[in-house]
């Protein structure tokens, strides 16, 4: 049975309202088959339980973006940038169909896609609440990686390993079609993130965060405080008055309860740890938007393909808990 504890919205104007962009599209890292994700999760019955079982009208153009149109048929590496040129034009495309239904004062949910996805969807609500309410929105990253290197950083040149150094204005490149089109109005602040499930961070990275003095909650945090007190000072960091943008990283959860992705860790949240931060960003009323990235069906998919199913599931009990579903 699905019970809901409906909160407030704080900052939409359609609180009734979602803004589905469905995003198949796995050019940030290597491994094909993650942008098999949202239709994965569509079938699985997601968006039709966010309209019967939680009451949301959802606002869909019923397409899984593949954004062909816009792969360049040549895309050299740049600063050691894999894919540079198609994950630029894909982000920015994305970032205007986030924006608007960001404006329109309903809540975003885009189903990826690889994480990197995220400079198209962080960047397109940011732009949105600045606009709509004057102020500067939060992120919460929750993931098992830190996504916060640059170009220079990266060992892989993934930059499904970079998002959050683009957001922040910490990675940088002039050219208008590699992420030039990333202008202030699109950038968040180091001091409004929050990473929750670390476990895999590079060295350049650990650099990064120590240097800015970024809020990172790792597994060790969580192990030692547990996840309540956890989500207590992430947003306590945060405070009430501020909008949340959600992107979380199914591989933030540990392999047992999300096997299905590009680039598993050990020692992850259980399905409960992840289920409970979507559930108290819920109850915060400040969520603005939320992304669902890295499920991979194709990828250790099982006997039967349980694996995947169960990987779909755990992104799907995500996605509603953070909409509002309660146990009780
Ligand atoms: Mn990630």
């Amino acid at each position: 049975m699905i019970t809901t504890s409906m909160v407030t919205p704080k900052f939409l104007t359609k609180p009734d309202e979602i803004g589905v962009v469905a995003v198949g599209f796995s050019g940030g890292q290597c491994k094909p088959g993650v942008d098999a994700a949202p239709s994965a999760l569509i079938a699985s019955g997601l968006l039709t339980q966010l309209h019967t079982e939680l009451g949301y009208n959802l606002h869909h153009d019923d397409t899984v973006h593949s954004y062909k149109d816009l792969m360049p048929s040549e895309d050299p590496d740049v600063r050691g940038m894999k894919n540079p040129l198609a994950v630029s034009a894909v982000t920015k495309k994305l970032s205007e169909q986030v924006y608007a239904h960001a404006k329109e004062g309903r809540c975003v949910l885009t189903l990826g896609g690889d994480h990197s996805i995220a400079i198209g969807t962080v960047s397109g609500t940011a732009k949105a609440i600045k606009e709509r309410l004057g102020r500067e929105m939060a992120v919460i990253w929750v993931d098992a990686h830190a996504d916060i290197n640059t170009p220079e950083t990266s060992d892989s040149g993934n930059i499904h390993g970079m998002p959050v150094a683009f957001l922040t204005g910490l990675a940088k490149e002039k050219r208008e079609e590699i992420f030039g089109w990333l202008q202030k109005d699109n950038l968040v602040s180091v001091k409004k993130l929050v990473y929750i499930g670390l476990r895999d961070v590079d060295r350049g990275e650990k650099q990064i965060l120590q240097e800015h003095g970024i809020c990172a909650f790792s597994m060790h945090d969580i192990d030692r405080h547990g996840i309540g007190r956890i989500m207590e000072m992430a947003l306590g960091h945060i405070g009430n008055d501020t909008p949340i943008h959600l992107s979380f990283d199914v591989d933030a959860l540990d392999p047992m309860w999300a096997p299905s992705t590009g680039t598993p860790v050990r020692g992850g949240l259980t399905l409960r740890e992840g289920d409970y931060i979507a559930e108290c960003v819920h109850a915060t009323g400040s969520l603005i938007a939320m992304d669902l990235v890295e499920v991979n069906p194709t990828l250790e998919p099982g006997v039967n393909d349980i694996g995947a199913h169960e990987t779909v599931r755990a992104g799907c009990s995500l996605v509603r808990c953070a909409l509002g579903e309660s146990l009780l």
